[in-house]
């Protein structure tokens, strides 16, 4: 799917918005979430644009798993892949979502209380 001219992370991939980002490669980009809900909070988005993470999986499972794979990379350099991590999709306006570019909160650097954001 091509960029959207509408879409904030499409522009963050595109290098029109700016970001921290801390990981990329040819199919995925990883950068800091603005308003960060722990000591690490990055996203990892596909550069393709897809709605959210239901809609990638239908239309792209390899690069689903490749945006998983970029979570666990991200998680390993921010290090705490070995205390743990949370990684999240919302998906929908009932779970929060308000970008509708699919995209991995990869969440930790402290014990995480519950099942929510
Ligand atoms: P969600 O609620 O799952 O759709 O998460 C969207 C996240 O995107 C939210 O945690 C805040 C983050 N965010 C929104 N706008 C920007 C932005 O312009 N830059 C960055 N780095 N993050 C953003």
């Amino acid at each position: 799917m091509s960029a959207r001219a509408d879409c904030l992370f499409c522009r963050i991939v595109a290098g029109e918005i700016p970001a921290t980002i801390v990981h990329s490669n040819d199919v995925t980009v990883a950068f800091r979430d603005i308003n960060p809900q722990a000591p690490t909070h990055v996203l990892v988005v596909p550069r393709e644009h897809h709605a959210n993470a239901a809609a990638l999986a239908e239309e792209s499972p390899e690069l689903l798993v490749e945006v998983m794979r970029a979570g666990a990379a991200v998680a390993e350099r921010e290090g705490i892949a070995d205390s743990g991590y949370r990684l999240l999709f919302n998906t929908g306006p009932d779970a929060g979502q308000t970008v509708f570019h699919a995209h991995l909160h990869v969440i930790g650097g402290e014990p995480l209380g519950g099942m929510a954001q």
